[in-house]
């Protein structure tokens, strides 16, 4: 399998985030996408490639320009009024409280497009999220030429990325950059299958009124989990892409015994939709000792997984996604990689 990496991916390192009412270190961070490279290296899983460069085109097919151009100039905006600190919004608009028109200021700009205060951005942040994509078009391109699989081992994280909105970590959403590329390559349909404990409430709703694209996600139940206001059961889709969305919510505490059962029924789901490839967001966050989670998954339960993914027969690219258990983080994501190709 072709591994896309780059370690540039250290310029996005914030300081803090909020937690349960305090500011404590980031759970995304640095370490996460290095412990991750060497455990790959380690079991030789494949070689480990440089991103080339896409340009902005195949980002666009995804984001809202304005957005875009706001994440390229926050940090310099925010840090000629509060100096050399990571950037958080304060205020946000509240359900009817909108006009919809766009702050100049960047503190109103901040919470215009932030769906949370845990995403902080960085000097580093904007480099390092577009390289994350270009890992992931890299990766993209691979698969595409070739039919082989491949993992994009980038960070920051995409999923909870929308057209125009970030959060949970994420600013530019990889996966859905990824589909939406195969698509304008020529493929016709394109599955994503989201693995990652928190539902993938940015890729759903870039892809919620299409039929092209499949996604299905399981996760913890949003009545109890970030993201917390999408990735229900009754999401199904909208106008052409009435039937198109899966969620698959599940309770806190869910072991991989429980949760397999659910995955062979998104699984189903794919295989009926019959794309021509499959983008996994992988997310290894359902691992027991996770500490912002709270499935039950053991290390050995990764390779499972890759190999009930392996079953389906696509071309298939993984993106990272979550993970935050830095000790095992390796070896879990590794896991997955190997059950797939075993
Ligand atoms: N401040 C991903 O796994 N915040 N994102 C949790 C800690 C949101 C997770 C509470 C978690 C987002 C890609
Ligand atoms: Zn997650």
């Amino acid at each position: 399998m072709q591994i896309v990496y780059s370690e540039n991916h250290h310029q996005h390192a914030a300081d803090v985030e909020f937690f349960r009412g305090s500011l404590v270190s980031c759970y995304e961070n640095p370490a996460r996408a290095d412990v991750i490279a060497s455990r790959i290296r380690e079991v030789g899983l494949g070689p480990l490639i440089e991103p080339s460069d896409f340009g902005i085109a195949p980002i666009l097919r995804v984001h809202d320009e304005r957005f875009v151009e706001f994440l390229t100039t926050a940090y310099h905006e925010w840090s000629k009024v509060a100096g050399d600190i990571d950037a958080f919004p304060h205020a946000w608009m509240g359900r009817g409280l909108g006009s919809g028109q766009i702050p100049i200021d960047i503190h109103g700009k901040l919470g215009y497009y932030a769906a949370d205060a845990g995403t902080p951005i960085s000097q580093g942040t904007w480099p390092a999220a577009l390289l994350a994509a270009q890992i992931a078009l890299t990766a993209q391109s691979h698969v595409w030429k070739t039919g082989e699989s491949a993992f994009a081992l980038s960070r920051p994280p995409g999923h909870h990325a929308a057209r125009d909105v970030y959060g949970g970590y994420c600013f530019l959403n990889q996966a859905a950059i990824a589909a939406q590329a195969f698509l304008d390559q020529g493929a016709k349909k394109v599955a994503i299958v989201d693995v990652d404990f928190h539902h993938g409430n940015g890729t759903q709703s870039i892809f919620y009124d299409r039929a092209d694209v499949l996604f299905v996600s399981l996760h913890g139940d949003p009545d109890f989990e970030y993201p917390y206001f999408l990735g229900h059961r009754h999401e199904t889709g909208n106008g052409e892409g009435a039937g198109f969305n899966l969620n698959v919510p599940l309770s806190p505490g869910t072991t991989w015994d429980d949760y397999q059962k659910q995955l062979a029924v998104g699984l189903q789901r794919v295989h009926d939709f019959a794309p021509e490839y499959l983008v996994v967001s992988l997310g290894v966050d359902t691992f027991e000792g996770d500490p912002i989670s709270q499935f039950r998954f053991g290390s050995h339960d990764f390779v499972e997984l890759g190999q009930q993914l392996s079953k389906l027969g696509y071309p298939t690219l993984f993106i990272m996604e979550g993970g935050y258990a830095i000790d095992e983080l390796g070896v879990n994501v590794a896991n997955v990689l190997s059950g797939f190709e075993s």
